[in-house]
């Protein structure tokens, strides 16, 4: 039974992921007018919001500790913010700044915090694999850690992912992966990919709990995740969960959602996980004006996270190879990195996310 104080914790990391990524619209929609230019801006590359996401990462993460690992997708904003990355240094890393979590190189869909253990990637399905690996070194030393894998349903026909659940299945590994089905994977929608509409009945060919969540309500993502971490904890093995979430907005800013129907849009509008926990709040006796408060604190941290980011310094270009798995390419040295640019060599890194 979940109690008024992981209630309001809940409420809280919802609330700071929503206002979050509000403002991050604002940041990166400077200087990209009026012909969108994704290079262009405080913030360039793409971005891809999480709207609508939040009570998969809030459910999942409030059961989580910092020693457990968390792999979360392209979307993964309201996850980090859950499992408690530290917020101005992921900031960082969105605006590019040499203090950002990978030191400017990463963007927003590759953070990574050692501190917390927590990674993502803008490859789907990728997290997966690694998930595994962390369970089954958590195992290895006798810690009760467990690793939680988030996925997108557009990446459940992925084979990192059937492989990770058969591996951590046959291991009885202490891991959980939470698919958040959002309906769509780009302008895909599910119903044109795979004839079964519950993703959770994956687990019945890997003999593992699986478990749909129709809604995104943050209490009915608490009760299963705790009843899965607590299972992986106890050495008892993995858990498939998936999520009914919603995509408030494009696939990624700047999407115009020519494929998306009207009807669509304006349900995901009307489905806000957030509304449903504070009713949740007050049927629990606290107060409008509590509520108030705990928004504000969000978006006061918030506030203090962009403004810190923005005055970080920029990366020097003579720092672009370090720490990369990748050499300079002959030039590099000489010209300032310009040689990257070049088609075919360690600079093409391009590509759809
Ligand atoms: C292995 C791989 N194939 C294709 C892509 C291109 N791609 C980026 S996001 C995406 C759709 C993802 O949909 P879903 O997993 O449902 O996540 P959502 O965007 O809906 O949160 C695809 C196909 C990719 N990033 N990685
Ligand atoms: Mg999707």
């Amino acid at each position: 039974m979940v109690s008024v104080t992981d209630l309001r914790t809940m409420y809280e990391q919802m609330v700071t992921a929503r206002h979050y990524e509000e403002r991050l619209v604002d940041e990166y929609l400077v200087g990209k007018q009026p012909a969108f230019d994704i290079s262009a801006g405080p913030i360039p590359g793409e971005l891809h919001l999480a709207a609508g996401h939040e009570a998969s990462g809030a459910g999942v993460c409030i059961h989580l500790r910092d020693d457990d690992t968390v792999t979360a997708p392209h979307r993964p904003h309201h996850i980090a913010i859950a499992k408690g990355v530290d917020l101005k240094r992921m900031t960082a890393e969105i605006f590019g700044r040499k203090t950002g979590l990978c030191r400017g190189k990463g963007g927003h869909m590759h953070l990574f915090d050692p501190d917390v253990n927590f990674a993502c990637s803008g490859i789907i399905a990728q997290g997966c694999p690694p998930a595994v690996g962390a369970a089954m070194a958590a195992k290895k030393r006798n810690t009760d850690a467990v690793a939680v894998a988030f996925l997108g349903e557009g990446a459940i026909d992925q084979g990192g992912f059937l492989e990770s659940l058969n591996l951590a299945a046959v291991h009885d590994l202490p891991v959980v992966f939470v698919v958040e089905d959002n309906d769509w994977a780009i302008s895909m929608p599910k119903d044109r990919v795979t004839d079964v509409q519950n993703g959770a009945q994956r687990a019945d060919g890997f003999d593992m709990p699986g478990v749909r969540i129709d809604s995104d309500d943050a209490v009915a993502v608490y009760e299963a995740a705790d009843e899965a971490v607590m299972r992986a904890r106890d050495g008892n093995g993995p858990t498939l969960i998936e999520v009914q979430v919603h995509r408030r907005m494009g696939h990624f800013m700047g999407d115009a959602e020519g494929y998306r129907p009207e009807a669509d849009i304006d349900r995901a509008e009307q489905r806000d996980s957030i509304e449903r926990l504070a009713e949740d709040l007050r049927s629990h006796g606290v107060t409008d004006d509590d509520i108030d408060e705990i928004r504000e604190r969000a978006h006061e941290r918030v506030e203090e996270a962009i403004s810190w980011a923005k005055e970080q310094p920029e990366p020097d270009p003579e720092e672009a190879y370090e720490n990369v798995f990748t050499n300079p390419p002959a030039q590099a040295a000489t010209d300032g990195g310009a040689a990257a640019d070049a088609p075919g060599d360690a600079g093409e890194t391009g590509g759809d996310n």
